[in-house]
């Protein structure tokens, strides 16, 4: 019975690895069943160090910023789910060659070759899949009845397994059968060719199918209507700051980001978990006196209805990056729901974790403090959107989105604080928001001349926040000269960036602007450059513009 090269062992695994992809692709979009490739990188990515995780994302984040691939959020998901299929791939593949390689010597000479080989195929597919299916138990939110899941995966990597067993027999009875060698060179090899072109045809129609379906699909449990506090027409017209008298330069960010262009990061490397909002409960326990599971209802409409314009920055934003967004945040006080549990006299923190089991801890003394800590369950006056963490997240005042989890499942009251996922993971305990200004334009078409001394000016603009403490004065230098003051407008709230603008009069040649600000305490920005790791970046953003 002929040996098989590595070369065929490596055509055949990848043939049969790309099928694999592409019908457990396809079926999640169908059945929600969970995808292997996007668990088994989310379990790396929550198992790895922190500090591996931090080197894979800066490398990732640079790449986009150096290439100029889009926003930041969305292309590192793309990023990382091209990851995860490669890293899939790339362990399958190794595995089905080794299987290829090992049993194509163990079966030389069997009588019982067809028995034999497929045996070990379904026991091949098995030991890959079996552990596989421990690490999609431990991370997968799929929604599909497990039953089903498990069902569906048993069938998949058997299959695949088998599909080798069933290969291996084919060549080595080709090899075999064949009355001379040259034909079974030509036999085998059509046989390969022929596996690959039909392999090629099921994975294109699969992933081609898949994708055609999600882009149809695209359901999103939050489009079920919800009474929150206004409408969205309501909302435009009476924006808090609407008659402030400091117009943005245009250029500027939108001061008010639309809810589709709020940045997303997560854990989370395919669907966000999908949370139905009819079964939903909020489970809240541990030490108070009432433990109580509280349907989405009744946080809506049993406790009064708070509304905050928030600017949201990630702690990984670097100083001029796009993972800062602004909006209207609804809720209730968390305050309420301390009323309602009364935490025992040992408590002192809620662990909350979120249904990805993305967990972060809260001080209830910051929650009796503050009345804003805030239960959330509306962006932009509509339900959250499931990937900024429906049904319910929560906000925390002047702390980094690191602090604050999404698709809140579980508040648990506990005696002391702990780490959270990504203190854990080498990242600041506190988190607390660090005050940064950005130039986000230099309208250099935009001249104005100043009517009293025919002046031209360039109007330049940006944000600057500093999380609760606000903004006090932003100021802006040209080619390392004096600071000088920029206007600020009136932001939404205490809790928003401030738009600022500043009008330059204009000169030729190649110039460096730069920006500053100081915050509502009167303390100015760190000037000095600091990587976002571990407690958010400082330094000075800055602009070159020859003109
Ligand atoms: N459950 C859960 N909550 C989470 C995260 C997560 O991965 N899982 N990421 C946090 C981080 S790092 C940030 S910056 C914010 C981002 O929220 P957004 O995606 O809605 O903008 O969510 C926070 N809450
Ligand atoms: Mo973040």
């Amino acid at each position: 019975m002929k040996k098989i090269s590595v070369f065929t062992a490596f055509w055949v695994a990848v043939a049969l690895t790309f099928p694999l992809l592409a019908l457990t692709y396809l079926a999640e979009i169908l059945l929600r069943v969970p995808f292997p490739a996007f668990n088994l990188f989310d379990f790396m990515a929550r198992t790895l160090p922190g500090d591996v995780i931090t080197f894979g994302i800066d490398l990732m984040v640079d790449t986009i910023t150096a290439l100029n691939l889009g926003p930041t959020d969305s292309t590192a998901k793309t990023a990382e789910q091209l990851m995860a299929v490669g890293l899939f791939t790339l362990l399958a593949v190794v595995a089905g060659m080794l299987y290829m390689l090992v049993a194509n010597r163990q079966l030389q000479n069997k009588h019982t070759l067809k028995r034999d080989s497929l045996l070990s195929g379904v026991v091949f597919g098995l030991a890959f899949g079996l552990p596989m299916l421990a690490i999609i138990a431990d991370v997968s939110n799929a929604t599909a009845n497990p039953v089903l899941s498990l069902g569906w995966l048993l069938l998949v990597f058997g299959g695949w397994g088998i599909a080798h067993g069933s290969v291996l027999n084919n060549l080595m009875e080709i090899a075999d059968d064949a009355p001379e060698a040259s034909v079974a060179v030509i036999d085998r090899r059509r046989f390969l060719v022929q596996l690959g072109a039909s392999t090629a045809t099921i994975t294109v129609a699969g992933a081609g199918l898949g994708a055609i379906i999600n882009a149809r699909l695209n359901d999103d449990p939050t489009t079920e209507s919800v009474q929150v506090a206004t409408s969205a027409e309501e909302l435009l017209t009476t924006l808090p700051n609407a008659d402030a008298e400091v117009q943005p330069v245009a250029g500027t960010r939108p001061e008010y980001t639309p809810l589709e262009d709020h940045y997303r990061i997560d854990i989370v490397s395919g669907r966000p978990p999908a949370l139905d909002a009819a079964e939903y409960t909020l489970e809240i326990n541990g030490l108070v006196d009432n433990p109580v599971n509280l349907t989405l209802e009744q946080i809506r409409n049993d406790y009064p209805t708070m509304n905050q314009f928030i600017t949201m920055s990630c702690i990984s934003n670097r100083i001029g990056g796009d993972l800062i967004s602004n909006i209207l945040w609804t809720g209730t006080s968390m305050q309420h729901i301390l009323d309602l549990v009364q935490p025992m006299p040992e408590a002192t923190h809620i662990k909350i974790t979120g249904a990805d089991d993305f967990d972060e801890y809260v001080a209830l003394d910051l929650i009796r403090e503050d009345e804003s800590v805030m239960l959330t369950y509306a962006w932009d006056n509509q339900p959250l959107p499931v990937q900024h963490g429906f049904p319910l997240r929560i906000h925390i005042p002047d702390r980094f989105g690191m602090k604050q989890p999404k698709w809140i499942t579980k508040m648990e009251f506990v005696a002391e604080w702990g780490e959270g996922y990504w203190v854990r993971r080498g990242w600041s305990a506190e988190a607390i928001a660090v005050a940064t200004s950005v130039i986000d334009t230099v309208a250099t078409d935009m001249m104005i001349i100043d009517e009293t001394t025919e002046q031209q000016l360039i109007p330049i603009g940006g944000i600057a926040w500093a999380g609760t403490r606000g903004i006090s004065q932003v100021q802006v230098r040209v080619n390392g000269g004096e600071w000088q003051d920029a206007r600020l407008r009136t932001p939404m709230s205490g809790k928003t960036w401030v738009i600022w603008r500043f009008e330059w009069p204009f000169a030729e040649g190649e110039h460096e602007f730069e920006v500053r600000c100081i915050d509502g305490e009167g303390t100015a920005q760190i000037e000095s450059e600091r990587g976002v790791r571990p407690d958010g970046a400082t330094g000075i953003h800055s602009e070159r513009v020859q003109l």
